[in-house]
């Protein structure tokens, strides 16, 4: 049951579940899950970097700050990802944003459901990036790996299967996505594909540019590309978490760079799996027209 005067919440383990949506504990307090939803006030200058997890979140994290440098290198390589476009659901979401100068940059994996109340009175904007659900599925398996705070599960089999539940961090991909998908005619809302911005990185900095109302020369667009290409941010530790202590990160066991490539889930999924995803995934979207090369 949802409402805005009901929150279902629940802390089992290391994970709240909040409004139905399950995150990670700690880094994700009621009260900072809270203050997103309810308490946040959007600026009409705000741009919110909007994604379900392992879709492309921190990719746009650095091309938004280089769009806002116009082109200048120098805060992709003195300022940390999450200073420069903090998230706004988490513990930290007040402190960094209460008192930032305009524009704000900010990070968000919430769900169309809890996202702030106050953006729907604003000029504020949103760029939401959709990745292949089974290429985020692979991606997010091996950052459970890493990641202490998720549960992880040895078995990738075992792990589709939590992917497509409901116990899965910030809810199932179909509903995140779908819940999206039905502000994508507000002209406040840019819907961006992870595979098409691999396909034309320059056509999609273009097309971010031209929605946020940023005019950028060739030169700085070209900068902006290749300072957020795979190669760039897996190098910068500002961009690829290598700051972040072991007990979160447990960094003998991966990278959170890993491959930065479409189509991973044909060295995952068997072809049972695979046919058992795309029925899934068919009942679930068909009403939404979006599909992956
Ligand atoms: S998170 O934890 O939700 O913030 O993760 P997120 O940044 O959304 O997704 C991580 C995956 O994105 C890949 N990535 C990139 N791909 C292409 N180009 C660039 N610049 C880039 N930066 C990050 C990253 O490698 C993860 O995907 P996988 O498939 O695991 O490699």
């Amino acid at each position: 049951m949802r409402g805005s005067f009901l929150i279902v919440m629940e802390v089992t383990n290391n994970y709240i579940k909040f409004e139905g949506v399950r995150v990670p504990y700690g880094v994700h307090t009621v009260e900072s899950l809270n203050y997103a939803w309810k308490e946040f006030e959007t600026r009409d200058d705000d741009v919110f970097n909007v994604t379900y997890p392992k879709s492309g979140t921190t990719w746009l994290q650095e091309i938004l700050s280089l769009i806002y440098s116009n082109g200048d290198p120098t805060p992709v390589k003195t300022t940390f990802s999450w200073d420069r476009v903090p998230w706004l659901e988490q513990h930290s979401g007040r402190k960094q944003l209460e008192n930032r100068p305009s524009p704000r940059l900010i990070t968000t994996h919430v769900p169309f459901h809890m996202f702030p109340q106050t953006f729907f009175k604003t000029k504020a904007k949103v760029i939401y990036t959709i990745r292949n659900p089974k290429d985020v599925c692979v991606s997010l398996y091996y950052f459970s790996k890493i990641a202490q705070f998720m549960e992880y599960r040895e078995d990738f089999q075992d792990f589709v299967a939590l992917f497509l539940s409901e116990d899965i961090i910030f809810g199932r991909w179909f509903e995140h996505v779908k819940g999206w998908l039905t502000v994508k005619d507000n002209p406040n809302v840019l819907i961006l594909s992870y595979e098409d911005m691999l396909k034309d990185p320059k056509a999609n900095v273009i097309k971010i540019c031209q929605f946020l109302g940023k005019e950028l020369n060739d030169a700085a667009i070209d900068s902006v590309v290749e300072h957020s290409s795979f190669q760039a941010m897996k190098t910068n530790p500002m961009s690829n978490y290598s700051a972040v202590p072991n007990e979160y990160f447990d960094k003998e066991k991966g990278t959170f760079h890993r491959k930065g490539i479409a189509g991973d889930h044909k060295n995952h999924f068997t072809p049972d799996q695979e046919v058992e995803f795309e029925k899934i995934y068919k009942d679930c979207m068909k009403d939404f027209n979006i599909s992956f090369d």
